[in-house]
């Protein structure tokens, strides 16, 4: 018999600045219950899933910039989001600004975990692609501050095991990048998890703003079939500050099929089973790595 997944992806609407971490852990602990209770046992969350996307902003006070940090994960505001975790038996990918401590010296970088059905830790990732720009540009309506306000990932793209199947993990614009997906690929992903916050108006390129949702799953499905992986996508969608985020949050088959799609801009839960022999549809044919890879004529992208 195949080795199955029931999976759930939980869409965020907009979380404004002023939300408390306790009333949005209390919306994410809702979609947990409705995830659980439609038979999942896994469920995606966004990218930076406990704040308003600060990066709009250009914060020069530090305390101020630290609020939207997690100094440790989880502590006490999330904390029953990992209890209900356990309680239920259903594990989740979340994604948070991480503010780390290493060798005395401050370290920012946009992150993501996965934790077991037991509510624990097993694996974490750091954003490699950051998007945007370093410097306030007061000309932009808003800010795009990521590679001001984190540093470049530096773990790689692991691949866990996690309850019995191996998964990995993607933050946002590294949907975008082929080279995201292929090392997922080769590290032997069979399900990828992705959380984002994607405004529909890119400043510099407002000619694109109605390709905004094309140019997401055009990735996200590239990303899946040329790898016969799952992929499982989270928004933070709506209108978040004044500025409307992409929603159409999907389950993707490695066929590159989508499974399922949110039809709001809001929170929802949308749920598939994840029946891991379609992978070996894709990796033991037209994408078997092993026998049609030509690695030596690919050179110029490593280097
Ligand atoms: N969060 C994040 O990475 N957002 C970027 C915005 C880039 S502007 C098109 C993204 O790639 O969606």
């Amino acid at each position: 018999m195949s080795r199955k997944l029931n999976l759930a992806v939980g869409q965020l609407g907009p979380i404004q600045r002023a939300d408390s971490r306790a009333s949005i852990v209390n919306r994410l602990m809702e979609m947990m219950r409705e995830a659980k209770s439609r038979g999942a046992e896994f469920i995606v969350f966004p990218e930076a899933a406990l704040t308003s996307f600060f990066p709009r902003w250009y914060i020069t006070d530090e305390a101020e910039l630290d609020s939207y940090y997690e100094a440790e994960m989880p502590n006490p505001s999330v904390q029953p989001l990992f209890d209900l975790a356990a309680e239920l038996g259903v594990g989740f990918y979340i994604g948070y600004a991480e503010l780390a401590v290493e060798n005395g010296r401050k370290r920012r970088f946009n992150t993501s975990i996965l934790v077991d059905g037991r509510g624990k830790v097993v694996g974490k990732y750091r954003k490699i692609h950051l998007p945007g720009h370093a410097d306030h540009e007061p000309d932009r309506p808003f800010q795009n501050l990521e590679k001001r306000y984190f540093e470049n990932g530096d773990l790689g793209f692991p691949v866990y095991e996690l309850d019995g199947n191996k998964v990995g993990m993607c933050i946002c614009n590294d949907r975008r990048w082929p080279e995201t997906w292929r090392v997922l690929g080769l590290n032997g992903a069979e399900l990828v998890c992705l959380g984002y916050n994607t405004p529909m108006l890119e400043p510099r390129t407002p000619q694109h703003s109605h390709l905004t949702s094309f140019h997401h799953l055009l990735s996200v499905q590239a990303g899946a079939y040329q790898n016969g992986m799952w992929v499982a996508a989270a928004a933070k969608a709506g209108v978040e500050e004044g500025w409307l985020l992409v929603a159409h949050s999907c389950i993707v088959a490695p066929t590159g099929e989508i499974v399922a799609l949110t039809n709001t801009i809001d929170d929802e839960v949308i749920t598939a089973t994840c029946d891991f022999a379609r992978n070996r549809e894709i990796r033991d044919h037209i994408f078997n790595f092993e026998k049609h890879r030509q690695p030596h004529n690919y050179k110029i992208i490593a280097e």
